[in-house]
């Protein structure tokens, strides 16, 4: 007797159904039928027969029956240790008032599933059902809201399908492994005692459980498998998993220094061993299996991983939309079990995961839960009942597993591959084990946890438990146990006796680029070329309606070119040409960011919303000319975790530009971790070669404290030898040549793009360009001022100045009349152009001043990062000012009248004449906070 068709045990639902069927036997499904007509008339509860007894018996028991399959995962023993689960009233037959014999008086069929099959009855029945939720593995899955993939899960973990065989040979080809894992520790130890490496003993099945994902994944045809992780374990990992040599690995322990270390002239500095990233080939799969980098900061490497992964899947050789396909790319996080809980950027990356543009169709998440972390406890870490409970708002199935248990810990691999691909989502691992050392091996635990370091101190491995399970069961001898061990040490003793750290040691050189490429980079694209392009941006398919109001400034864009030496071309047509003319090259562009489609100020439209029906029209990825896939993306509300997705899909595709823009600059500053631990350190601590570009809204126009200011200040720290480039560019021209000298460097020069973009600037004439400038220009690191060129010797002054703020100074009513002062515009702040200001401050002979001129505060802006270097660049007989906004620690004033007041006075002084040379620079807001004080 089966119950299949009831799909689930509810026995409130039996029940009626069974009462259907009596009324009328044709209204219930054929399957069913079939059971209730050869059911015993004794096995049907009905609230006809009896005092209700036997339908309360069975209504209680298919109540039992849910509880253990939902909550029988607290029962499970998870803990290597020893510690008690916490269990639930819910799984026992006393809840609900019955008794064992109760459940023997009633069918199998009741329990569902395999096991109404296999039993006698349902007391049978539940007890195989508590075997399978209340042993080492915890299935947590009831959160699950699709009912296909509940169903699937339920029969996963009840069929034990996913167990991996324990016959002979391969039982003793996973102790080899294990072997392996735990020597390779134990060398270590007592070679390097109390070196730092981050055992991974108490979590060893980490490594077999990737074995079995990476088996699964390649028999799949995955290609790309990319693996993020922390530190501990990670050498193990690397070892084992990523093929890294002993040698190698031996030789950053001996820490030597190497020829090759020392190469400051390309700003290598290294990193420490246990934060290294690898990729491998694997043999026969063709598949690729990468560690990436990270940091120290736990968690940040998630997003990396991800975008990673979405960019491996995705290909997009041809024009219109990339096409991504998870089948062919595999992310896999291994998580800490105090980290995942705590880090937000975990929550911010699992909130990726359904997304379109960012979904992976599924990562693999393991929590490496040693159940401390540093000295901190559980309790002291989450207020979650498990440390994977953030998963369970994402609707994640979870397993927790025991990691003393080497079957259990393969079946759970296998399940979450399964499930993976068959539904393509992510699926989480909580592993529980221990940690068999402090936080690092020279870390004393005890003075923290006395009682769990005893216990661990007496606590086997789970080499020596699996052996002696072997031993006892006949499946391998001790003579094999003893022989594996020493096969694993003497590969370790052999690359340690023949080791030569110098010549062993490998560092990833970042690779040194001939100076000058950026700057002769062409960029230019024909004005005919520029034509045929606009013509494709703005045609619309036949019938698609497009706003009335963006009908009169597409009616000037569609004239814009038709003359090649009038000023008319703005600043977003700039960018739609320079993005056309870079797909038209064959070179993909992925854009995100928040609200990017529209653009925050309202002046992209990149993607059209048919007025009428609400039809999504992309031009980029119409156009015919295009060679290369477009994608654009407004990204959910988090920077971490974009900017991280971004610098990975960038790093796994440098061939494609890839840009992400902020809604204002200044919320670049939640992206703190990936741009300080990534983004421009990568390079000297990784050798990686990002090329990320970042749009940053940046400019003071009296929006407040929170809405002035990219902090410039803060790329220009991190700025050194040739880790970034960071422009503050003010015509559509210049724009244009550099997105287009970012798409043509990607291959030749890449560096990250940090450019400060405009906000009402958007929309001024002041920054319109003609198009024989996009067509013949390139970009200019520095525009020196045309009109001063005239009559260079009379300037005595000259005004150094990036961005909007150079608007203002330029348009100033007293510029006319200033004829002593020149106004530069600096479009690049780094790398330092030198050579081209060296060039300018040369041409103007009579020049007594150089002033840096700047709308943000003294300490922030480019002003302290310039001062030296224009100290030197000037020389003695020059003096250098500053102007700009006093020291603070806020961005800018709060009100726009003060903004207003200050803004006009910054752009005046510019023309006022210092007459002694040796006084103070000029600190504007003092000077407008008197103005204003005179004024009132
Ligand atoms: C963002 C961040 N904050 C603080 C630390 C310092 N730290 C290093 S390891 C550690 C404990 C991490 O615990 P867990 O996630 O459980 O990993 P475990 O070390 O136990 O493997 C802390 C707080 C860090 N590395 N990163």
């Amino acid at each position: 007797m089966t119950l299949d068709g009831f799909s689930g045990i509810n026995a409130g639902y039996v029940l009626e159904l069974y009462d259907r069927f009596r009324a009328d036997p044709l209204s219930v499904d054929e399957k069913t039928r079939a059971l209730f007509e050869t059911w015993r008339p004794t096995d049907a509860p009905t609230t006809e027969r009896g005092d209700g007894r036997d339908v309360e018996v069975a209504v209680a028991a298919a109540k039992l029956v849910e509880s253990i399959r939902r909550y029988g995962h607290l029962a499970a023993t998870l803990d290597p240790l020893g510690e008690p689960p916490p269990g639930d009233p819910s799984l026992s037959p006393r809840a609900y008032g019955i008794t064992d014999d109760d459940l023997k008086a009633l069918p199998a069929a009741l329990v569902g599933g395999v096991f109404a099959e296999t039993s006698g009855n349902a007391f049978e029945a539940i007890e195989k059902l508590r075997r399978v939720y209340c042993s080492s593995t915890g299935f947590d899955y009831a959160h699950v809201f699709v009912p296909e993939e509940r169903e699937w899960l339920r029969a996963a973990a009840e069929s034990g399908r996913f167990l991996p065989p324990m016959d002979p040979e391969s039982s003793e080809a996973l102790l080899d492994r294990i072997t392996q894992i735990d020597v390779f520790e134990r060398f270590l130890q007592k070679t390097f005692p109390g070196k730092t490496r981050f055992s991974i003993e108490g979590l060893d099945m980490l490594v077999p459980m990737l074995d079995e994902i990476m088996a699964g994944a390649s028999g799949m045809g995955t290609r790309h498998i990319v693996v993020g992780m922390a530190h501990r374990g990670r050498l193990n990992v690397l070892a084992h998993v990523l093929n890294k040599p002993y040698a190698q690995i031996l030789a950053e322990f001996k820490d030597p220094i190497a020829q090759q270390t020392l190469r400051l002239d390309v700003g290598w500095m290294g990193d420490v061993k246990y934060h290294a990233g690898a990729s491998t080939a694997v043999p026969r799969g063709q598949m690729f299996v990468s560690l990436v980098p990270n940091p120290s900061h736990l968690e940040a490497v998630n997003p990396v991983v991800v975008g990673m992964a979405r960019a491996a899947g995705t290909a997009a050789g041809a024009r219109g939309e990339p096409h991504f396909d998870g089948a062919r790319t595999l992310p896999v996080l291994i998580h800490g079990d105090m980290a995942f809980p705590g880090q937000g950027i975990v929550a911010e990356t699992l909130n990726l995961s359904r997304l379109a543009g960012y979904h992976t169709d599924g990562t693999l998440h393991i929590i490496a839960n040693n159940q401390l972390g540093f000295t901190a406890t559980p309790g002291e870490s989450y207020s979650t009942s498990y440390a994977s409970g953030l998963a369970r708002g994402f609707k994640i199935p979870i397993v927790h597993v025991n990691a003393d248990d080497p079957a259990a810990c393969l079946e759970a691999a296998r399940l979450s591959w399964e499930y993976r691909m068959r539904f393509r989502r992510d699926f989480l691992i909580d592993l529980v084990g221990y940690r068999r050392y402090g936080h690092n091996e020279g870390d004393e635990p005890a003075f923290t946890q006395p009682e769990m370091y005893q216990k661990i101190a007496s606590h086997p491995t789970v080499r020596e438990l699996f052996a002696r399970m072997l031993v006892a069961h006949g499946m391998v001898t001790e003579g094999a146990v003893v022989g594996l061990e020493k096969k694993h040490f003497l590969a370790l003793e052999t690359a340690y006796r023949s080791l030569k750290p110098e010549e062993d040691f490998v560092a990833p050189l970042p690779q040194q680029v001939p100076a000058g490429v950026a700057g002769l980079t062409k960029t230019g694209v024909a004005v005919d070329r520029l034509r045929d392009l606009n013509d494709a941006l703005m045609s619309v398919p036949p019938g698609f309606t497009v706003h009335r109001k963006l009908e009169r400034g597409r009616e000037r864009r569609k004239a814009m070119l038709a003359n090649a030496n009038e000023r008319v071309v703005d600043w977003s047509a700039a960018e739609d040409l320079a993005l056309a003319s870079v797909l038209a090259d064959g070179i993909p562009i992925r854009l995100t960011g928040e609200d990017v489609e529209r653009g925050t100020f309202s002046h992209r439209h990149a993607v059209l919303h048919d007025a009428a029906n609400g039809d999504q029209y992309v031009p980029l990825q119409s156009m015919p000319q295009a060679r290369a896939a477009f994608e654009i993306h407004n990204s959910p509300l988090t920077e971490n975790a974009t900017i991280g997705f971004e610098f990975g899909y960038n790093l796994q595709e440098p061939g494609r530009l890839v840009i992400w823009e902020a809604q204002y600059g200044d919320f670049i500053n939640g992206a703190q971790v990936i741009l300080d631990q990534f983004l421009t350190s990568g390079r000297a601590k990784w050798g990686l070669r990002p090329s990320l570009v970042l749009l940053l809204p940046h400019g003071y126009e009296g929006q407040g404290p929170e809405h002035s200011s990219a902090r410039p200040e803060r790329f220009l720290q991190a700025a050194a030898d040739i880790n970034l480039r960071l422009v503050n560019c003010t015509t559509a021209a210049q724009y244009f040549h550099v997105l287009r000298r970012q798409a043509l460097l990607l291959e030749k020069d890449p560096l990250p793009l940090i450019v400060l973009t405009p906000k009402s600037l958007l929309r001024h004439q002041a920054v319109w360009s003609m198009p024989r400038e996009l067509a013949e220009g390139r970009f200019l690191s520095v525009i020196d001022d045309a009109d001063a060129r005239q009559r260079a010797s009379a300037v005595t002054r000259l005004v150094l100045c990036s961005g909007k703020v150079s608007v203002d100074v330029l348009s100033h009513e007293r510029r006319a009349s200033a004829s002593e002062v020149a106004v530069c515009r600096v479009e690049q702040l780094y790398p330092f152009p030198k050579v081209a200001l060296s060039e300018v401050v040369a041409g103007y002979p009579s020049l007594r001043e150089v002033v840096w001129l700047q709308e943000e505060p003294e300490n922030m802006g480019g002003w302290e990062f310039m001062r030296p270097r224009l100290d030197e660049l000037i020389g003695d007989t020059r003096t250098l000012r500053y102007i700009g906004r006093a020291r603070n620690s806020s961005p800018s004033e709060g009100s726009l009248a003060w903004h207003q007041l200050n803004q006009k006075a910054l752009a005046s002084l510019a023309f006022e004449l210092e007459t002694d040379a040796s006084s103070p620079s000029v600190v504007l807001s003092k000077a407008a906070r008197s103005y204003a004080t005179a004024k009132h």
